[in-house]
């Protein structure tokens, strides 16, 4: 037997020769002095032991991808899928039929004027933080719409080749993440292969999603992160995916952050006429008369206004931005080591589950001025330890960025000042769900729940306790199959 002190990535302090010392002398055991197990952390507090996590992960990996010259074995790939870390297979999908055949004419004949869902923002923003004057943050999604998909492809198109100069148009970008490639655009689904075998092998699964990415230069995607293993693959254009680990979490600065949507000036209701003071979102062009339906609607696209969502609701969302690294940052932020990679035609990548990503795009005259992908997401396996131990290590993040007590406090103003106010309030959910069991109470009132759940244990709040596997309400039968834990909530 041996006994090890280990320290910061396992060197062994001087306890072995107190160890030696002692081997065999039980007679004088009891005059051992207790002394506390060395945690291996190089400080006391919280925040130490997330700096520590941080580094550590960074003396250990690289910042560089691995590139692979063809597609991994199921095997390899599964080293990269337990060890969480991220790989490009350069030119791994320029078999495809896609690579081949899609560019602006072949995409406009096959899908013609089919009616699309399309995101559109003043300034290529979906899914987003934006800031006020007063410094207050809000969570913006795009106004979506449906558009047949031949203008909507013309319009990325000659947004992309309009002089920086000509008056400001509305960005447009069709990235539902919702299978759109088996259903919107199942007429181009046969150019792309119905799954990825290495992938549907080594996770033995099919994809949950399949989605198809349209775009131009004005669009960004922010950063956030998502509980799926993605397999990525450019077609036209580039994209450029900036990567941060999960263990980074206390380094985004993920704050609840109130949510709000994109919507023509001229639809916005009444009863939510007034917009956020400080917001200058719009382009504020005055509407004109006497114009066809297609122009008002042209039009109206011009002129978006940010409307905070009723009821009034707030979304996690990561607010530090690594390419801008001194604004909203947290005191771990600096620790920060993002690994940046740029997809070229072709090229298919690894993304881990929980990784956060940013994500900008480029086109060029032979990719039509279009950048267009194409990607399959598995669900993460959320049984071992990966994702109860990124979820703690998430939580003790955000704990340890709180001034002491703030999260309690929040949380007890958020839950008991709600609809369940004075009431003994019993929620029975799990964390780590998927997309179908989030199904029966509706995605995103599912999720938020989830999240709030999750919040509550982490914070370790007061009145909050795990009650274990649960015997489902016969109301939730249905959504308790495969869960994990109950969690009861009651009124401090
Ligand atoms: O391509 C993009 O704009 C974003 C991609 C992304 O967020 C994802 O695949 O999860």
């Amino acid at each position: 037997m041996w006994i090890e002190a280990a320290g910061r990535h396992g060197k062994v302090g001087p306890w072995k020769h107190c160890f030696a010392r002692h081997v065999g002398m039980t007679a004088k055991t009891e005059t051992l002095p207790f002394r506390p197990a060395p945690t291996g952390f190089e400080g006391s507090g919280l925040d130490d032991a997330v700096r520590d996590l941080i580094t550590s992960y960074h003396d250990l990996n690289t910042t560089l991808i691995d590139e692979l010259d063809s597609e991994p074995s199921p095997l390899e790939f599964m080293r990269y899928v337990c060890r969480n870390r991220p790989f490009v297979v350069r030119k791994g999908a320029e078999d495809w039929k896609a690579r081949k055949l899609w560019n602006a004419e072949y995409l406009c004949r096959v899908m013609k004027d089919e009616m699309v869902n399309v995101a559109i923002t003043p300034h290529g923003n979906a899914d987003s933080i934006i800031e006020l004057e007063d410094d207050d943050l809000l969570f913006v999604k795009p106004h979506e719409t449906h558009e047949p998909f031949t203008h909507v492809l013309r319009s990325i198109q000659s947004q992309e080749t309009s002089p920086l100069s000509s008056s400001p148009t509305p960005t447009r970008y069709a990235q539902t993440q919702n299978d759109n490639l088996r259903h919107e655009y199942s007429p181009l689904f046969a150019d792309v292969p119905k799954d990825i075998p290495f992938a549907k092998i080594a996770l033995e699964k099919s994809p949950d999603a399949i989605n198809f990415w349209l775009g131009n230069s004005h669009s960004t995607t922010a950063l956030h992160k998502d509980n799926y293993e993605n397999i990525y693959v450019q077609i036209l254009g580039n994209k450029h995916f900036t990567l941060l680990p999960p263990v980074e979490a206390a380094c985004v600065n993920e704050k609840a952050v109130l949510a709000a949507t994109y919507i023509p000036r001229d639809s916005v209701p009444s009863s939510r006429a007034s917009t956020p003071p400080g917001l200058t979102e719009s382009s504020a062009s005055s509407p004109v008369a006497d114009l066809t339906e297609p122009q008002q609607h042209e039009e109206a696209l011009k002129d978006l206004v940010v409307c905070v969502d009723e009821p009034e609701d707030s979304v996690p969302f990561a607010t530090w931005d690594p390419d801008e690294p001194k604004k909203r940052a947290t005191p771990f932020s600096a620790l920060s080591r993002a690994l940046r990679v740029t997809l070229n035609e072709g090229d298919m990548l690894y993304l881990p589950a929980l990784w956060y990503h940013k994500v900008t795009q480029s086109t060029s005259p032979s990719s039509s001025h279009l950048s267009c992908a194409v990607n399959y997401w598995y669900d993460l396996d959320f049984s071992g330890s990966f994702w109860p131990l990124s979820t703690f290590s998430r939580g003790i993040g955000l704990l340890s960025t709180l001034p002491q007590n703030e999260g309690k406090e929040e949380l007890d103003r958020e839950r008991f000042e709600d609809e369940h106010l004075g009431e003994h309030v019993k929620m029975k959910a799990v964390m780590g769900m998927g997309v179908d069991e989030g199904a029966c109470m509706g995605g995103l009132e599912w999720q938020g729940m989830m999240e709030e759940i999750e919040d509550t244990l982490m914070r370790g709040v007061e009145g909050t306790r795990v009650v274990g596997e649960g015997d489902p309400e016969p109301e939730y039968e249905d959504c308790w199959e495969g869960f994990g834990y109950a969690v009861e909530v009651m009124h401090p």
